[in-house]
């Protein structure tokens, strides 16, 4: 068992070299200082079993490899509309889903396909999705920034900073009220804290105790800008302290440790004991949607920051802990397989009915 305290989180992250105590950098980008010890954090992270892990690295790839393949597709062209992928963000996800139960609500926003995957939903539709195909989950009219898939309680990313959020409460509350056992968790970027929503939803699932977990992906950047530049609050996950709801900062490229994050706030949300906000320190290795020219941010920072690839970390993991080269290079030539067989399967499926236009759309 292992016990990560503030300080192996912070070691744990690339600081990143730039902040605001250095306003001689050129580069405007910039972690926050992490943990500077406001709040003692400390919490257990059982090592998880093997099979676990290897699961884990499994998925983890598979959405990069996918999301690899949908870059190139935008570029040529084949992508309608904004696509955002969420290379460096993987950990969120995958440890998050692995402590969750089948038939919990998951809301995140139009960074969202790794949640999606995560979730189980099929690579190939997935991918068909994106490219407005017709066996996309939404048969091609959400694309990228609207996945959605009710059967795996996929209830919505969403193109509107932090409207997710509350649609999360609604469905904790439904929950709540239906003594349902299930639980919601959202997912947000550090940018949206910022928005009004979060606060009043904040303040009202405290209040009502609801079954949710607030989980931010705090990549550090909104768009283009640094959050440094923006944020009078250094460390977000104190903002949940001030609405009476417990919280914790963690390395949210470390699947082990998001697991073990998400699988306590889950325990606190089912007992009746309320939301936890999580803030998991993550990166985006690639720019905010598919086009960004990155200007605002150097090469070296992202290099830097591939050190703690998500991919990598639980690379690692599985060698420490004794799997083979050779185990884990079979799971990456299943992940090239069945992401290569997915691609094929989207390429191949029709572009939807016109008629369809109609079909699934609210009208008055
Ligand atoms: C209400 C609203 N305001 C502004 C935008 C434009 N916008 C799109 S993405 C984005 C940045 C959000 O940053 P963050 O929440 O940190 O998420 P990230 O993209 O880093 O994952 C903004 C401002 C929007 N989509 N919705
Ligand atoms: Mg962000």
């Amino acid at each position: 068992m292992t016990n990560i305290s503030a300080a192996a989180v912070d070691n744990a992250i690339p600081a990143g070299p730039h902040s605001e105590d250095n306003p001689s950098s050129e580069i405007l980008s910039t972690t926050t200082g992490l943990l500077s010890s406001q709040v003692e954090i400390s919490f257990a992270v059982p090592p998880l079993p093997q099979e676990t892990l290897a699961e884990m690295y499994h998925q983890a790839l598979r959405i990069r490899r996918m999301e690899e393949f949908l870059l190139e597709a935008a570029e040529q062209g084949k992508i309608g509309g904004a696509m955002h992928t969420a290379i460096g963000h993987e950990a969120n996800a995958v440890g998050a889903s692995a402590a969750l139960r089948a038939d919990d609500y998951l809301t995140c926003t139009y960074r969202g396909h790794h949640h999606g995957l995560a979730r189980g939903m099929d690579v190939g539709r997935a991918i068909a999705e994106v490219l407005g195909r017709a066996d996309g989950f939404a048969g091609g009219k959400g694309g990228s920034m609207h996945f959605v898939s009710p059967a795996h309680g996929m209830m919505g990313s969403n193109g509107i900073v932090g409207a997710q959020v509350p649609h999360a409460a609604g469905l904790a509350l439904a929950s709540q009220l239906r003594d349902e056992g299930r639980i919601a968790i959202t997912f947000f970027g550090d940018g949206a804290l910022f928005q009004g929503v979060m606060h009043e939803t904040f303040n009202i699932a405290s209040k009502w105790k609801l079954p949710l977990i607030f989980y931010c992906e705090n990549n550090r950047y909104s768009e283009m800008t640094p959050t440094w530049r923006t944020s009078s609050v250094g460390e977000f996950y104190l903002f949940a302290r001030a609405y009476g709801m417990e919280s914790v900062q963690i390395d949210g490229n470390d699947a082990e440790v998001v697991h073990a994050a998400v699988t306590q706030a889950a325990e606190r949300a089912r007992a009746g004991d309320g939301p936890t906000f999580i803030e998991g320190i993550t990166y985006r290795l690639a720019g905010h949607m598919a086009g960004d020219l990155e200007t605002y941010r150097s090469a070296a920072e992202i290099e830097e920051q591939r050190s703690h690839d998500p991919v990598l970390v639980l690379r690692n993991r599985l060698l420490e802990r004794g799997s083979s080269e050779e185990a884990i290079a079979a799971i990456a030539a299943a992940v090239e397989k069945e992401v290569a067989a997915a691609i094929a399967f989207a390429e191949a499926s029709p572009w939807p009915d016109p008629v369809e236009a109609y079909t699934d759309v609210y009208r008055i």
